[in-house]
């Protein structure tokens, strides 16, 4: 006799912590649950987060995810989402992606922020979120889903800690109020030909307005964005797939260029 699987937020945090230390790719979670939904998805990310914090990890900021129309289309969901960043992210300037860690890795330019204030929603408003801003910063976001073909609904994919992979910040911090960053324009490189382009507005009109979001949607669970944490606000173009060997680079109008070998 079969007996009826328990599904849980702590299960699904389990299952696919395991599927990302094994690096095994499975399929959508709620394709088998069809109660898994977006309160169950953000509670299986905090107990994923616990576990993370649990083996000497350390958070060091939010990213967002789904925030340009590019991504929304190209992973067919259209709600933007937000989840966690820790130390074991962070991918030091010049080297290569971590391949050997990685199940299927896609590179994508992004405007990030580092916080001077902490801010917690609800209610913060996009220009609210850019005063708590310390300095913009460009990055390259490797992100590696769990799931074969990076096939998922929101709620599989915000319990997946929105793909989390890797990330690198570039060399050239700005104050925001240097800068107009609807108008910061990124050149996506992949082997020295431009594949794809985007402005700051491709993120929700603005990326203060991605910070925002990140704000008000941990504040509703509790969470505040603390002072000198990174914030990833979402691709600004179609996340590309990173081959061995290639060479994938971001320039930026502004905020300087970052370059990441395949690995
Ligand atoms: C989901 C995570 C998206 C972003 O910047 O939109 C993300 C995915 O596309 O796999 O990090
Ligand atoms: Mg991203």
């Amino acid at each position: 006799t079969e007996t009826a699987t328990v599904w849980s937020a702590a299960r699904v945090a389990d299952i696919l912590l395991t599927a990302e230390r094994t690096r095994t790719a499975r399929m959508s979670i709620q394709a088998e649950w069809p109660d898994l939904d977006l309160d169950i998805a953000y509670t299986a990310q905090d107990v994923a987060l616990a576990d993370r914090l649990s083996r000497g990890e350390v958070i060091t900021g939010v990213k967002l995810g789904l925030t340009s129309r590019a991504k929304q289309r190209q992973m067919g969901v259209d709600v933007p989402s937000v989840a966690w960043l820790t130390d074991a992210m962070v991918l030091p300037a010049g080297l290569p992606v971590p391949r050997a860690q990685l199940i299927h890795p896609r590179a994508e330019p992004e405007i990030a922020f580092v916080l001077k204030r902490p801010l917690k929603g609800p209610g913060v408003t996009a220009a609210q979120a850019l005063a708590a801003v310390d300095t913009v910063v460009g990055a390259i976001e490797i992100i590696d889903s769990r799931y074969s073909g990076f096939k998922f609904t929101l709620a599989d994919a915000v319990a997946d800690n929105n793909s989390s992979g890797v990330y690198v910040t570039g060399p050239v911090p700005h104050r925001p109020a240097d800068l107009d960053l609807g108008l910061e324009a990124c050149l996506l490189e992949v082997d020295g030909h431009v594949i794809d382009s985007a402005t700051g507005a491709a993120v929700l009109g603005h990326p203060a307005e991605a910070l925002a979001f990140a704000a008000n949607t941990m504040g509703a669970r509790g969470h505040t964005l603390e002072a000198g944490w990174t914030v990833l606000t979402g691709g600004m173009t179609d996340a590309v797939a990173v081959p061995e060997g290639a060479r994938v680079a971001a320039h930026f109008t502004s905020l300087g260029s970052i370059t990441i070998a395949g690995g």
